[in-house]
Order: structure tokens, then sequence, then C-alpha cells
């Protein structure tokens, strides 16, 4: 059945294998091959592998180390941000030239607001032969009623995939999937999904109401509910009202020397503060995160009178921080943060962008993202 105009409101695109794609262009001799983007060190992580390489069991945010192991054939190549910023720039660029309301969500991913044209399947299509013509970069689109719907579609057939559904069409091609196939599902909450037999969406998309809401409470118990059925009225632009900046670290070992992680914090505060104030971003809030050597992580934050970006203010601040929370133990981690940003769409946002800087998303997952733009 064909899907009415009407019920294609949103699209959600995404780069394929963002990093990588643009180390491709600079080494084409290398297309074909499996190709991974990690730091170095002993505790580098995978930002990035080609489908070459995810053949081999390769995947973003794990350990280079085992990356290697997996596919020691692969060329590894480290990261280079400022070409990554560059290109994401060219490539946001061009969307906005093809659509007024857009919500950039990552280096490498947008929501559209496709109200309004004539014919959006077609004007997306246009739209990808432009972003490959000008950026060599394949992306795919995920087209749907809204943006839970837009954005498992984009995901759906990658790379280069074009899924285009209605709701219903969504609920039943995903039935048999896991919970974890929806953004904001993270294995936490899976896990606890499990536990009460819901292992599908199908099974959670028709859970009685009463036994989420028992289970997670009022609001995330019918959230939960609600996009199990690809249910979602969420705004394009409306979710990242509040946007922070952060940078983080993995010690190459952990440090408990209180001397060492204080001159690691305000390094990062310096770089952190540095980018903001190029970018003309000031926050309110200024907030660590230290990881022990056991995996316990943490945040402490401390909110200010006025925004800022002063690096005197953000580091005196981080370092109380880190002084009052006085870790008990060697710290494998540590990040610094400003959040409650004025609204900025700029695609610089928040990864950890930093040469040397590893960024794993450990915020992926967590019942918290729910309030994530989907
Ligand atoms: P993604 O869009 O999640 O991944 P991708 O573009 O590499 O691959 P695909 O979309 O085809 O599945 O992330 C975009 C970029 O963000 C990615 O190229 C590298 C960076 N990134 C990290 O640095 N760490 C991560 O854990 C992830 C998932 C992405
Ligand atoms: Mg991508």
């Amino acid at each position: 059945m064909p899907i009415e105009r009407t019920q294609l409101s949103v699209a959600h695109l995404d780069a394929d294998a963002f990093y990588v794609s643009i180390e491709l262009c600079r080494h084409p001799e290398l297309r074909g091959k499996p190709v991974v983007v990690a730091g170095s060190g002993p505790r580098a992580v995978v930002t990035t592998a080609s489908y070459e390489a995810r053949r081999y069991g390769v995947g973003s945010a794990m350990p280079a180390a085992r990356a290697r192991r997996l596919c020691p054939q692969a060329v590894f190549l480290p990261p280079d941000f400022a070409a990554y910023r560059e290109v994401s720039g060219r490539m946001m660029a061009l969307v906005r030239a093809h659509v007024e309301d857009v919500e950039v969500v990552g280096l490498d991913e947008a929501y559209l607001d496709l109200d309004g044209l004539h014919s959006p399947r077609a004007a997306m299509r246009r739209l990808l032969a432009e972003i490959k013509r000008a950026t060599q970069l394949t992306c795919s689109v995920g087209i749907g009623p809204n943006k839970l719907v837009a954005k498992v579609a984009s995901d759906a057939e990658k790379p280069a995939g074009f899924v285009v559904l209605d709701r219903e069409q969504a609920c039943a091609r995903f039935a048999s999937s896991p919970p974890g196939l929806l953004p904001g599902i993270g294995p936490k909450t899976a896990a606890r999904l499990a536990e009460l037999g819901l292992t599908t969406l199908a099974a959670l998309g028709s859970a009685p109401e009463q036994v989420l809401v028992e289970r997670f409470g009022p609001n995330l118990g019918r959230e939960l509910r609600r996009r199990g059925r690809f249910e979602h009225d969420g705004q394009i632009g409306a979710a990242r009202k509040v946007v922070s900046e952060s940078r983080e670290r993995t010690f190459d070992s952990d440090l408990d020397e209180i001397e060492q992680l204080r001159d690691a914090l305000a390094a990062m505060a310096r770089q952190l503060c540095v980018s903001l104030a190029a970018n003309g971003r000031r926050g309110r809030t200024i907030g660590i995160k230290v990881r022990l050597d056991d995996f316990t992580t943490v945040t402490r934050a401390h909110t200010v009178a006025e925004p800022t970006c002063d690096v005197e203010l953000v580091t005196s601040v981080a370092l109380r921080l880190l002084r009052d929370y006085a870790p008990a133990r060697p710290v494998r981690l540590l990040g610094v943060r400003v959040a409650g940003l004025a609204a900025a769409d700029s695609p610089a946002a928040d990864p950890g962008d930093q040469d040397g800087v590893e960024t794993v998303p450990e915020t992926r997952g967590s019942a918290a993202q729910l309030a994530l733009p989907v």
C-alpha cells in the first residue's frame, strides 16, 4: 500500500562510516579494505570501522587492541577531527540549502522537516546526490511520520540505505527486533524489560501500560510503551535546547596522584574553554566525570551565576569538584563538561573532539537518553 505524502514528514540522514569515509577520500588506495580510525595508546578505542572491517566484528567504541586482534590486516588510521568537522560543515550546509528546518544531532547526523516539500522522496534523493558529489560521502536516509521511525529506518539498511516507512509498517517490520533497537533503550533498560518478558518491540508495544508503569514509573513506563509502537511527537529542533561540550580522557595507565589528575583536568578545561570561546558558546553548569579503575563512574556538577567560557573559572570549579569528590581509587578516565549552553546547532558541540582525547559513548543506552533527540 503506498504511503501518503502527509506521512512522510521527517527524514533522518546519517553518513555511512563517517570518519572512515573521509579518510578514504584522502587515501583512495584503501577503498575496499578493512580500515579503522582509532586513537593510539594502550587504551585507544575505535571511533569508526569501514564496513569491510565490521565484517570481522570490529565496531565503534571497541578497544583498538581488540580490533587489531579481530582484524590484524586492517589499516589503522589516527583520527583527524578538524577534517571531520570541516566535511560535516559542508554536508550540513547542503542539507540546509535543501530543507529549511534541520536539527543537526551529531557531526554526521540530522533530522529534516519534510513538511511542505512537494516530493519528499525526490528531494532527499537530490540531496544525497549533491552530498555525494561535493563530499564523496554516502549517507543512509530514513523517512517516516516522526523522528523515531525516521531514525530507525535510516539505520535499517546501512550503508546507502533509503527506507520509507509509515508507523504501522515500522511496527510490522521491527516487530521481532529487540527493544534495544530503539534509541533511548540501552542495555540496562533492555535488561529490565527482559525481566518482564518483553524481549521484542511487538511485546513492548502491546504490554499492559500498568506493568510498565509499575516497573519504570508513569513517565518512562508510558513513554517506553509508546516507543514500542513507534509513536513519537518530538519536534524537529526541539530536542537540543540545552547542549553541552566536554573533553574527556582515558589515561594510558590509571592515575592515583592527585597532582597528575589536577594537571590533566586543568589541561582539558583549557582546551574546552578555547573551543567554547571560538564558537561563541558559554554555559552555566560545570561538571566533571571520573571513572575509577573498577569502572565506577561518577559525575559532579556545579552551576555558576552567569554563563561562562572563562578558563580560570571553569578550571577552578572543576578542580574543586575533583577535590571534593576525592577519588578513593586510581582513576582511569577524567572529563570536564560545560553544560546549559544556549541552543547552538553546530555539529561541533559535544563529541570529545580533541586530538588525544577519546570519547566512549557510554551515555548511549542509558534511560536518561530518552530525553535526547529521539
Ligand atoms: P555513527 O553515525 O554512529 O557511525 P558511522 O558514521 O561511523 O557509521 P554508520 O553510521 O555507517 O553506522 O557515528 C558518526 C561518527 O562519530 C563516526 O564515524 C565516528 C564517531 N563515533 C565515535 O567517535 N565513537 C563512537 O562510539 C561512535 C558510535 C561514533
Ligand atoms: Mg554515521
